[in-house]
């Protein structure tokens, strides 16, 4: 077809660009004119193949096979071989995965892109064929393709890096006949060198757009032609702009293991602005970041998102205690909050992007039930009258020195097979936004609360006359047991509420200025000796129900409303 044909003298065009210097040939066209000239260093093969499915024969799509076309093109036009479809069935999707992974034997940057219905099932997200027939959930395994495919031709051809771009998250038209009526895809996790790229968060969906593109690709096509910008910092854009044109309602997601540069674009020669470097004066990154925010916020307050996302995290449950832990795959986030925010303090700042490796988290707060299991005699006491000490309630009147016990025990437990520790702060502010930049996952909105978290409510203004609540009722006037609300977009529980958390991190007021951009934790004791505190509580404000509030603790130090969670390294 069209494309196979002008790809192939695209490429051969290419490769005679690069050899043979700056000489032009007769074979010239439109799409060979926007080639990189010299700073084509690209010596590593670039393969990719692009999906477009939308002749659907239940709920056919406009737009896939437009944002495949626009894809190629634009892939063509970077150095890729790139072998475009539309409209596959499930045997021709197939056959052509394996076609791509044969040629990533050969090394160099693989690229696959799909854009059309996806379906998660159990956590897995299945690329739906057309001609499908699909009526019961169960029948995705077997007439989808599982995603799962294309990682792992990329994982046996071992080739040095991969990008899987997803925008697959269009409404699923066969949710209503669904008993989990799952929506969008589920956040898979990146096997080394490789970047997954949703066109939305984990668990939602995705704009079919306007146009003649979806709004994902109709951006990614135009922002990954910048020379001289980073994968990350395109996606970065990306996301920025989706937010902006969806008002919020649609925010792009990246899960990234990638190891070492690429460049679609790759610099010009001579450098013109090096992208990265005018960033730091805390005024620009927050004026910057504030304005993203404030777009997202005001939407975010109009329709919050994350009430009621399904999901179907990846589970592990520890053998001693039964505590279960999710998955919480890699990614780059902002960290802090912008100048703007409601009830900002001045520890939250600068914004800065904070990289985090891939870990696993509980689901909740540790228990007393779980807790006793360590140091049976240990009693959370009850505040007026109202017990804290049920087994399902999380354990209280805990110090940061405790906790880190409890965490060696649980290793003991273990054999030493598994390290278990607090989170630092950056990954459990990373955990507790998941992937939303709204002040709370599921918006803006502080009253919205009460479906999400137990905070300071209506029930206890009821009860104590409390005034600094949230205008809801979540039913809690203490502790609520774990896991009794809505988790958020990563399946994780109690984030914001029930009880506040342990973090490993020393606290310190202007931290943000000395983190690292990958994994960044603080824990030089010259700094201080106070332990940072993260997360709302049971009697909790709105000021204090937000991701990037902080407090502090002395280690020694233990309170009602104070607990904490644990994380297991991979
Ligand atoms: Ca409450
Ligand atoms: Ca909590
Ligand atoms: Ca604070």
């Amino acid at each position: 077809m069209r494309r196979a044909l002008s790809t192939g003298l695209l490429l051969s065009f290419f490769i005679c660009l690069l050899t043979a210097g700056t000489s032009r040939s007769d074979e010239e066209n439109a799409l060979t004119r926007k080639l990189p000239v010299a700073g084509g260093a690209q010596s590593e093969q670039r393969v990719a193949l692009v999906i477009g499915n939308g002749a659907y024969d239940t709920a056919p799509l406009r737009n896939p096979a437009n944002d495949a076309k626009a894809v190629a093109k634009g892939l063509a036009a970077l150095g890729f071989d790139v072998t475009e479809r539309e409209n596959l069935t499930q045997k021709d999707m197939k056959r052509e995965i394996q076609a791509f992974g044969q040629k990533l034997l050969k090394g160099g940057v693989g690229l696959f892109y799909f854009a059309g219905h996806g379906m998660q099932v159990n956590g897995r997200n299945f690329l739906i064929p057309v001609g499908a027939s699909i009526e019961h959930e169960k029948q995705v395994e077997y007439e989808g393709v599982d995603a799962g495919a294309v990682l792992t031709e990329m994982e046996y051809a071992r080739n040095r890096l991969n990008i899987v771009i997803l925008d697959a998250c269009r409404d699923n038209p066969f949710a209503r006949s669904f008993r989990s009526g799952a929506q969008g895809l589920a956040s898979i996790n990146a096997p080394t060198g490789t970047l997954i790229a949703y066109a939305t968060s984990p668990g939602s969906v995705a704009n079919d757009g306007p146009a003649d593109n979806g709004v994902y690709t109709g951006e990614l096509v135009k922002i990954m032609e910048t020379p001289g910008l980073r994968i990350e910092d395109v996606f970065k854009q990306v996301r920025s702009a989706v937010r902006e044109m969806t008002q919020g309602k649609q925010i792009p997601w990246e899960s990234s293991s990638l190891e070492g540069d690429f460049f679609f674009r790759p610099p010009a020669p001579k450098p013109q602005q090096p992208p990265q470097q005018a960033q730091p004066p805390e005024q620009q990154l927050v004026a910057g970041t504030a304005a993203d925010r404030t777009t997202a916020g005001t939407a975010g307050s109009q329709t919050p998102r994350g009430e009621s996302r399904p999901k179907a995290p990846k589970i592990w449950k520890e053998p001693v205690t039964g505590m279960e832990f999710v998955w919480v795959p890699g990614g780059c986030f902002l960290m802090g909050s912008p100048q703007t925010e409601q009830d900002r303090e001045v520890d939250e700042g600068p914004v800065h992007e904070a990289c985090i490796d891939g870990y696993w988290m509980a689901k909740s707060e540790v228990t007393n039930g779980q807790f006793r299991k360590f140091l049976s005699k240990h009693n959370s006491r009850d505040y007026e009258r109202h017990s804290l000490n049920g087994d399902s309630q999380p354990v209280v009147y805990i110090s940061w020195d405790d906790a880190n016990s409890f965490a060696q025990w649980l290793m003991a437990q273990n054999g030493g097979q598994y390290k278990f520790r607090l989170p630092t702060e950056a990954e459990w502010e990373y955990a507790c936004r998941a992937g939303t930049a709204t002040i709370r996952y599921w918006g803006d909105d502080p009253n919205k609360a009460c479906d999400n978290e137990n905070i300071g409510d209506q029930a206890a203004k009821k009860q104590w006359g409390w005034e600094d609540v949230h205008e809801c009722e979540d039913a809690y006037a203490a502790t609520a047991p774990v896991a009794s609300f809505q988790p958020n977009g990563f399946g994780l529980y109690d984030m914001l509420g029930n009880v506040a958390e342990w973090t490993q991190d020393i606290y310190s007021i202007d931290v943000y200025t000395k983190h690292d951009r990958n994994n960044p934790v603080y824990t030089d004791v010259q700094g201080g000796t106070d332990r940072v505190i993260r997360g709302g509580y049971w009697h909790g404000g709105p000021a204090n129900v937000r991701c990037s509030d902080r407090s502090a603790g002395l280690p020694g130090g233990m309170n009602d409303d104070l607990g904490f969670r644990l994380v297991r390294e991979p």
